[in-house]
């Protein structure tokens, strides 16, 4: 049994002094007391945040950052990045994927992410075919999420078409296609994977209405009872592809067919009014990825009025050109505050804390979207727990939601002293535990790619 004790706590009940938890072997937190004074074996922290859900991952893009960032021969946007992001994906072995992921989720869990929702669609080798062992990249990813410690949803894409109508796939895609009855059987390999890690779960992700066709969709989602993940909405040429296709935009046709709290829309950037309170009506998630949306040019979603509706969301690091769950949740901010000229945009309320209400409302959406209870210190949930550092310069003398506002605004990151997941210490000093053992093979796999 393991015992730690914070100056402060953030507690389902709000936040709390002087708090002593006790942990079991399996990594279950037994108790939670208090006003309390530490005894002598306790490990001794300053500030307890339960971690938050990272419900939007492609690992292997993590090697990219930086690497699309000069400007082109015309116009650079989104489908220029993505033409040069399926060459680079071209040439990764499953060893890298594992490698690479592992250095990612690692970043993860330094940030504050206790679980990562890896939206997987490296399926097959560089020709196309299948690997022996069919779910051998899921398999990789799976191996980066033990490594490392973190809790992983794991979501295989469907991904068939090049566009809107069944359009065959283009030759960049082929590591990507199965067939109905092929992904029924990765599927079903790729949840025998997640079901051996520790609070590992599955869904599915039909990867864009760009990609599959209805029928693949309704063949797809039946597949299992878990969360549904879809790309929908992130670029204004989709959105008019799609109406030239159905005559509707695709957060209407997803509308009209039928979304759920199962559904979790990636990105949802491009909605009119009547979409933005639908979707909320729904009870989807909206897996808002802030720094890749700007750094792609996708748009600003129109968080006030979703959030004003009610809506659930929860944030994604999608690219990994930066990992930083309070990075994301400013930028979510800063970007309404930009295009609407005022600030504390996203407290719901007078005298709310805009850092309070992104954690809060993250916390609980990023949950449903990877199909775990969000994350909470309570008797009967695994401790997955962030420690803050209250000595950072940015930090000092804060109480309660000052604390999240500091870290959100402020210092991001480098506030994170120390993580657990499910009762296990994974990050001590700001540092992932095996930072080196992961960081070593990291540099050996980009010096060979980029050589
Ligand atoms: C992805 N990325 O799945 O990584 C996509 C691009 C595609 C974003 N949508 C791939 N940001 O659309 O085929
Ligand atoms: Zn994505």
């Amino acid at each position: 049994m393991a015992t730690l004790w914070f100056e402060h706590a953030l507690l389902p009940t709000g936040w709390a002094e002087r708090v002593r938890l006790t942990i079991d072997a399996d990594g279950v937190i037994t108790t939670v007391q208090p006003d309390v004074d530490p005894r002598p074996a306790d490990a001794r922290h300053a500030c307890a945040v339960p971690g938050l859900a990272n419900l939007h991952s492609h690992a292997f893009q993590r090697a990219m950052a930086g690497l699309t960032e000069t400007r082109g021969p015309a116009a650079d946007d989104f489908w220029t990045w993505r033409a040069w992001m399926y060459r680079f994906l071209d040439r990764l072995t499953p060893d890298d994927v594992r490698v690479i992921a592992a250095q990612a989720y690692a970043e993860m869990l330094e940030s504050g992410f206790t679980r990562v929702g890896e939206f997987h669609y490296l399926h097959h080798a560089p020709d196309g075919a299948a690997y022996a062992a069919r779910a051998e990249m899921a398999a990789a990813i799976a191996a980066a999420a033990e490594e490392t410690g973190a809790a992983l949803t794991l979501l295989p894409v469907f991904y068939a078409h090049a566009t809107f109508g069944g359009a065959p796939p283009l030759p960049g895609q082929r590591r990507f296609v199965c067939d109905v009855d092929g992904f029924g059987r990765l599927l079903e390999a790729s949840a025998a994977i997640a079901g051996r890690l520790p609070d590992g779960r599955i869904g599915v992700a039909p990867h864009s209405l760009r990609a599959v066709t209805p029928d693949e969709l309704a063949a797809v989602t039946a597949m299992t009872g878990g969360p549904v993940h879809i790309h929908a909405a992130e670029q204004v040429k989709e959105v008019d592809d799609c109406v030239a296709w159905s005559g509707r935009r695709p957060v209407e046709w997803l509308l009209d067919r039928g979304l759920d709290a199962r559904w979790c829309l990636i990105h949802a950037t491009h909605l009119t009014a009547d979409e933005t309170a639908g979707l909320a009506r729904a009870g989807a998630v909206a897996g808002l990825c802030p720094i890749t949306e700007a750094n792609l040019g996708d748009g600003v979603f129109p968080a006030a009025d979703y959030l004003a509706s009610g809506g659930a969301f929860g944030v994604g690091t999608d690219s990994n050109v930066v990992i930083d769950a309070a990075e994301e949740l400013r930028a979510l901010e800063y970007a309404q505050r930009l295009t609407r000229r005022a600030r504390n945009v996203l407290a719901d309320r007078e005298g709310a804390s805009t850092g309070a209400v992104l954690f809060a409302r993250a916390l609980a959406g990023g949950a449903q979207a990877l199909a775990d209870p969000a994350a909470a210190i309570q008797p009967g949930r695994p401790a997955d727990i962030v420690a803050l550092d209250l000595d950072h310069p940015s930090l000092v003398g804060r109480r309660g939601d000052a604390i999240l506002d500091a870290w959100i605004f402020g210092a991001g990151a480098r506030a994170v002293a120390a993580v657990w997941r499910r009762g296990r210490q994974v990050v001590a000093d700001g540092r992932h535990v095996r930072r080196r053992e992961i960081a070593a093979p990291y540099r050996a796999v980009l010096r060979k790619l980029l050589a």
